[in-house]
């Protein structure tokens, strides 16, 4: 095994809401609405334990905190919880409007996860490429993607980031750095690998940081990515967000290896588990990784533990799941966390973080306004963007 090992002691359980929703419709809906019989009754009471003590571990995990060191200072905790309140408002009107039939298609929302996100992005630099599944809306909220361009690409409107030809799974803003949006589970894991082969052909510096779910990590090209990964020492960070779930199955009833990070330890990847309801913590274990792939050490895995509060998306009433184990979740939010510790330290006031608050709800409804006043594209834009350009391959000058 490498040295560079990590295996920390954390074992933060996973697990997950009730959503009322429409009936199903396609078969994914289907088959997330009716889980196998044993869905409903093996994985709930060990998940509402795991989500107890999920809670318990939590107010141990506050009391240390609040003992050590201030490790970040105001900007940071201040920025954390801007873009995370942006990430949670957006996608809470975002599932409103999907309600009212104004979003249509999939829509799968983040909340819950936010930290995820806001910790990884304040531990890399601009130019770092982001890549991740379908439930990506926050990635790009975070690196900048105005909103407008976002919900406008929800409603499938020309000013969208991907021309309203993408939607909500396939969100794209390459300026930002965020090269999507991928529904096929898995599929984004050796494009990674290709980005972060793109960056050290051209000695750019940059890395690439490659989200999937704990569903992708049983996709048999993951296997090849990583092993490709660390055989060229490629400058990329896997990550798995393990948020418990893949749409109704549970972890403990797809996968004999319940600590996911172990998995890149059979190609001797430095992997380790991450808290990810605490933004500190993926922020730290991002740099690490970070600090590696730009040494030339290459790849680094990290499993994050989260949880999503929402169904898999917005057609799943969450019926493998129990209240209890999604409240235990949310006594550990995480812009919970970032909140208690900006009023602890005095960083803001009550009244002045309700003035962002209200600030991002603005920014959002005027979101809503422009993706309904944007048009549809032209139906020429049908035969638009479905070719590469001619350069292709485009990492050679
Ligand atoms: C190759 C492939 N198989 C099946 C599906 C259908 N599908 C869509 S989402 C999903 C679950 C993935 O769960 P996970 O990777 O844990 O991500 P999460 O939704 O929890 O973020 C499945 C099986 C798909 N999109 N692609
Ligand atoms: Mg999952």
């Amino acid at each position: 095994m490498a040295d560079t090992k990590v295996k920390a002691a954390s074992k933060a359980s996973n697990s997950a809401s009730k959503a009322k929703t429409k009936a199903p419709q396609t078969a994914e809906e289907q088959q997330v609405a009716t889980p196998p019989q044993d869905d409903a009754a093996q994985p709930v009471a060990e998940q509402a334990k795991q989500a107890k003590t999920a809670s318990s571990n939590g107010k141990a995990a506050k009391k240390q905190r609040a003992a050590a060191e201030p490790a970040f200072d105001k900007e940071t905790y201040m920025k954390w919880f801007e873009s995370m309140m942006l990430m949670r408002r957006f996608e809470e009107k975002a599932g409103q409007l999907y309600g009212q039939q104004k979003i249509k298609g999939f829509c799968h929302l983040y909340i819950g996860q936010e930290a995820c996100v806001a910790g990884a992005v304040s531990a890399l630099e601009k130019g770092d490429k982001f890549i991740t599944a379908y439930r990506d809306h926050a990635h790009p909220l975070a690196l900048g993607t105005s909103p407008n361009a976002l919900m406008a690409e929800l409603f499938a409107k020309e000013t969208g980031c991907s021309k309203g030809k993408g939607g909500s799974m396939h969100m794209f803003d390459k300026e930002v750095g965020f090269v999507g949006g991928h529904g096929i589970v898995g599929g984004q894991v050796p494009l990674g690998a290709g980005l972060a082969f793109a960056e050290k052909y051209n000695k750019t510096g940059k890395l690439c940081i490659c989200y999937m779910g704990d569903g992708a990590v049983r996709q048999g090209a993951l296997h090849e990515a990583f092993n490709m990964a660390m055989l060229w020492k490629l400058p990329v960070i896997f990550v798995v967000e393990n948020n418990g779930y893949a749409m109704g199955t549970s972890v403990q009833r797809t996968s004999n290896v319940t600590d996911l990070y172990t998995i890149g330890e059979a190609y001797d990847m430095p992997s380790e588990p991450v808290d990810a309801m605490q933004v500190e913590d993926v922020h730290n274990a991002v740099a690490r990784a970070a600090e590696r792939a730009r040494a030339g050490e290459g790849p680094s895995f990290l499993e994050f533990k989260t949880y999503r509060y929402k169904g898999h998306s917005m057609s799943d009433p969450a019926k493998y799941r129990t209240k209890e184990e999604v409240e235990g979740y949310r006594q550990r939010d995480s812009i919970e966390n970032v909140r208690a510790v900006i009023l602890e330290r005095q960083y803001a006031t009550e009244d002045e973080l309700q003035a962002i608050d209200d600030r991002i709800k603005a920014a959002v409804a005027e979101s809503v306004e422009f993706a309904e006043k944007s048009p549809f594209p032209p139906a020429e834009e049908l035969y638009q963007d479905v070719y590469v350009q001619a350069d292709y391959p485009f990492i050679r000058e």
